[in-house]
């Protein structure tokens, strides 16, 4: 078999594998970031400032995840050829390098599908997706380093070679094949980065998610959705923070904090608003407690993934962490936690615990 096509060059296959690898590099990083957000070990502290931080990280995340499907497409276009070569194993080295190939490309598509359908809201799947995700992206950036040290020599050649005649070839030259992955990467990052870029919104098809829901914020979970409409509803709520109780009309009777803070989900979208409440230093002096101490945030809600969250003590120490009653100059509806939420600066969605029905301190 015999393949001349412009696309299959190394060095056509050596530039975007540069890219990809960037790509790749940036997503896994970034991830790995969040999830260490979600799930802190001991040695592991994530800062309250700057207020925007997750917001840019977690968008990148998504972003190079994006730009990362067409890449890989044309990469392994590029290369495909090689797939055919015979014989099929030449030495146990040869072997390794095959399967970790092999490898690679499994663990890098599965990362690429389950992320997108995770961005568009999408799970057709029965297993919980975020622990599937973060195990293979392991195995993914393990066979990307075997990859980049075999291949290491073959891409330093490539690249160094200024210019390679064309290979005669009707079709697309290689110039144009290199192109066309270029613009194929930035159509998919325009389309869908708006959901996190408020400029690009205009002209981003893809970004679904932004400025959808009521008060201008979208909404994941709805509150019937969560099964606390009643109760969040109910005349006798009231919030406990350690050992002190407090009904809204108290809450909204103690000093009020306003600030512009954002939504960062981990699907991607993110989105700023003006909330107003009571802030996590205000509310605790006013329960006995010290500002700084760790807090778990409980929610009315039960059983869902998300009905917790815990508060370390650099997040109950900031003043613009807040239990909000207002979104946007209105009282905070249903859907986005009334009566009371969390919203804490620099932190995933997951963690912004909506429907609070007690705070409690740990020592
Ligand atoms: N109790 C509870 N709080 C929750 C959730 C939830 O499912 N239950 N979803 C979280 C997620 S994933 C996000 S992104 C934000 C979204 O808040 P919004 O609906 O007000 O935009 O709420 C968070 N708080
Ligand atoms: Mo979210």
């Amino acid at each position: 078999m015999r393949f001349r096509g412009a696309a299959h060059s190394e060095r056509v296959s050596a530039r975007i594998g540069v890219w990809l690898g960037v790509s790749f590099l940036i997503c896994f990083l970034t991830g790995l970031l969040s999830h260490l957000i979600q799930h802190p070990p001991d040695w592991f502290g994530w800062p309250s400032r700057p207020v925007w931080l997750y917001r840019v990280t977690q968008g990148l995340h998504v972003v190079s995840g994006i730009a990362a499907i067409p890449l890989l497409l044309a990469k392994l276009w590029s290369v495909y050829p090689k797939l055919f070569g015979r014989p099929l194993v030449r030495s146990p080295l040869h072997a390794l390098e095959r399967g970790s190939i092999l490898v690679l490309s499994g663990s890098a598509f599965f990362q690429l599908v389950t992320g997108l359908l995770n961005v568009a809201q999408n799970y057709p799947w029965n297993f919980y997706f975020p622990q599937l995700h973060y195990a293979l992206a392991w195995v993914a950036i393990g066979s990307i380093a075997v990859h980049v040290a075999v291949k290491l020599p073959i891409v330093r050649r490539a690249l160094r070679r200024e210019t390679e005649p064309e290979p005669e070839s009707s079709g697309l030259s290689r110039r144009g094949f290199l192109r066309t992955t270029w613009l194929a990467a930035g159509a998919a990052v325009v389309a869908t980065a708006g959901a996190t870029v408020p400029w690009l919104r205009p002209v981003s098809g893809l970004s679904w998610r932004s400025d959808r829901g009521s008060q201008g914020v979208p909404v994941n979970r709805t509150a019937a959705a969560a099964g606390v409409v009643d109760k969040a509803a109910s005349a006798d709520w009231r919030l406990d923070v350690g050992t002190r109780t407090f009904s809204r009309a108290e809450l909204a009777a103690l000093p009020q904090t306003t600030a512009e803070l954002p939504i960062a989900c981990v699907e991607g979208w993110s989105q700023s608003a003006v909330w107003t409440g009571v802030s996590l230093p205000d509310l605790l002096r006013a329960a006995g407690v010290a500002p700084g101490s760790r807090v778990g945030v409980v929610s009315l809600e039960e059983g869902g993934l998300y009905a917790r969250s815990d508060l370390p003590g650099e997040h109950t120490a900031d003043p613009l962490t807040l239990l909000a009653l207002k979104l946007n100059g209105e009282e905070l509806n249903l859907d986005h936690g009334f009566p009371c939420r969390i919203i804490a600066p620099n932190r995933p969605g997951v963690l912004q615990t909506k429907w609070v029905r007690r705070l409690e301190v740990s020592p």
